[in-house]
């Protein structure tokens, strides 16, 4: 019974220890019952209600803020209204995000992170993590196909950030006055990136002082995959601008399309007029893990710099994304600034592993543990099953669409990766010419459904237009839970939301 106790009665509290034991035990049946919960399929992905309802409060769960302490019963009610209320990501029918799933052993490393609280800037605080970090680093370098005595990374708070650190670094490679006199000191800089590609480019040059319109976006075929032309034909028509191409962005995985761009033809294109090539590998990365499947990935060893999300493909509890620079001791020489209350370098250790001022941040979360412990637990091998299941989900999804007549796929092709694109054509439509009557319909197909959905809370899929596709359904498998009965289910469930 915690009705008359609060938080000044727990740890560090002297004779605090029995009720922090009790409390935490408690939590943790809310959370045991909110993940059982998660896996059951009668239960629902969401409870959904609109930010003004939330606001407001709803059965006694209040957001505000009180001005006197709260009991700890009340504490635990606001921990269980919180997952009640939330989306349940880890349930077998969220097809919503890159992200998605609940991995046990990701979880552990997660509260075991919490628990240990501490700072990844220096090894003075953080011995074992910084090296399991730099263990990690390493691992994903040689699976990217660098050799031993190249490579380097940080762990950073997800993919636009790692996508970020790939410019800043290429641009100091090139320009290292940009550090210190800034972009006055240098010339116009010009970034290609596909048409397909995430809009953290674009993003990044903006944050960087670069100008988003300074970013090329280069044409990709029907599938998104950059075409190699264009993307000469672009440094071309930056070039007679008067501007200094510097930076590529190739991705391993679009976000929409799932598409692979053709690393090799991109790196011979980046060899030759002396271009940084990135590789956006944030969803895609995954795939390096699976012998069925890194091959889609081949020429990626090129690349002078990656990111990886293993919060993505891989099930780690988000966050957990990672940049990797092939060139040594280039993300220190760019971010370092050599604090002297935290950069000591007369330490009584090794200071190389005071790996902190490779960072764009000071304080840094703990991201690595949870993937070191789930390497641990499931092995190279367990993360390529994984991602092999998740692929064959797809390939199953698609072969149910082409099977069906009310569902029209956005290309044929079959999907690279788990990506698969698709409308639902509502009987209303079925008998109009393509044309843009139809197309305008069909836009209010998708976010119509979408809202039934939610408010049903039955599942929960994603939809966007892309360039001159009208809203379209993309469905992504990153969550091993998911099985091809959730599939029939999904397919099912569009189909009855958009009967009318
Ligand atoms: N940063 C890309 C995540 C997008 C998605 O989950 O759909």
């Amino acid at each position: 019974d915690f009705s008359s106790i609060y938080s000044k009665d727990l740890l560090p509290t002297s004779g605090g220890e029995a009720m922090t034991r009790g409390f935490l035990q408690e939590l943790v049946n809310i959370l045991m019952g909110y993940i059982s919960k998660s896996n059951q399929r009668s239960s629902k992905v969401l409870d959904f209600h609109h930010p003004h309802q939330l606001m407001e409060g709803l059965e006694g769960f209040s957001l505000s803020l009180p001005e006197q302490p709260e009991t700890l019963e009340q504490i635990l009610v606001d921990c269980r209204d919180t997952l009640k209320y939330g989306v349940s990501t880890g349930h077998p029918r969220f097809f919503n995000q890159l992200s998605s799933g609940l991995d046990v052993i990701g979880l552990a490393g997660e509260w075991l992170t919490s628990t240990a609280n501490t700072n990844m800037f220096t090894y003075e605080v953080s011995p074992v993590f910084i090296l399991m970090e730099d263990i990690l680093l390493r691992k994903m370098q040689s699976i990217v196909g660098w050799s031993d005595d190249e490579g380097d990374g940080i762990f950073c708070p997800g993919g636009t950030i790692s996508n970020l650190y790939s410019i800043l670094v290429a641009r100091f490679h090139f320009y290292p006055e940009v550090k210190t006199r800034g972009m006055g000191a240098l010339p116009r800089l010009a970034l290609f990136t596909s048409q397909h590609s995430h809009y953290s480019v674009k993003k990044s040059a903006a944050v960087l002082g670069m100008g988003s319109e300074n970013v090329f976006v280069v044409k990709c075929d029907e599938r998104g995959k950059m075409i190699p032309d264009e993307l000469e034909s672009s440094i071309a028509k930056a070039k007679n601008k008067g501007l200094v191409p510097f930076y590529v962005n190739a991705t391993a995985g679009t976000t929409v399309y799932g598409a692979f761009d053709p690393f090799n033809d991109i790196a011979d294109i980046c060899h030759r007029h002396t271009l940084w090539m990135h590789v956006d590998a944030a969803w895609g990365g995954g795939l390096l893990m699976s012998d069925r499947h890194r091959t889609k990935l081949q020429g990626i060893e090129r690349a002078s710099s990656v990111t990886w999300n293993p919060h993505k493909m891989m099930g780690v509890p988000l966050q957990c994304s990672a940049i990797l620079v092939k060139m040594k001791g280039l993300l220190q020489e760019c971010n370092e600034l050599g604090a002297e209350y935290l950069f000591q370098t007369d330490k009584p250790y090794d200071v190389s592993y005071d790996t902190g001022d490779k960072s764009i941040q000071c304080g840094r979360h703990v991201d690595a543990f949870k993937l070191w412990l789930m390497w641990k637990a499931k092995g190279s091998e367990g993360f390529g099953s994984q991602i092999n299941k998740c692929l064959e989900n797809a390939e199953y999804l698609y072969d149910q669409l082409q099977r069906r007549t009310d569902f029209e796929l956005v290309f044929r092709h079959k999907p690279e990766h788990s990506n698969v694109c698709f409308w639902y054509i509502p009987p209303s439509l079925r008998g109009l010419p393509p044309g843009p009557e139809r197309d305008s319909r069909l836009n209010q197909v998708a976010p119509q459904i979408k809202g039934r959905m939610m408010e049903k809370g039955s599942v929960m899929i994603g939809y966007q237009p892309l360039g001159d596709k009208v809203n379209f359904f993309r469905c992504v498998f990153s969550n091993p839970a998911t099985q091809q009965e959730d599939i029939d289910f999904l397919l099912d469930e569009i189909a009855w939301l958009g009967h009318d």
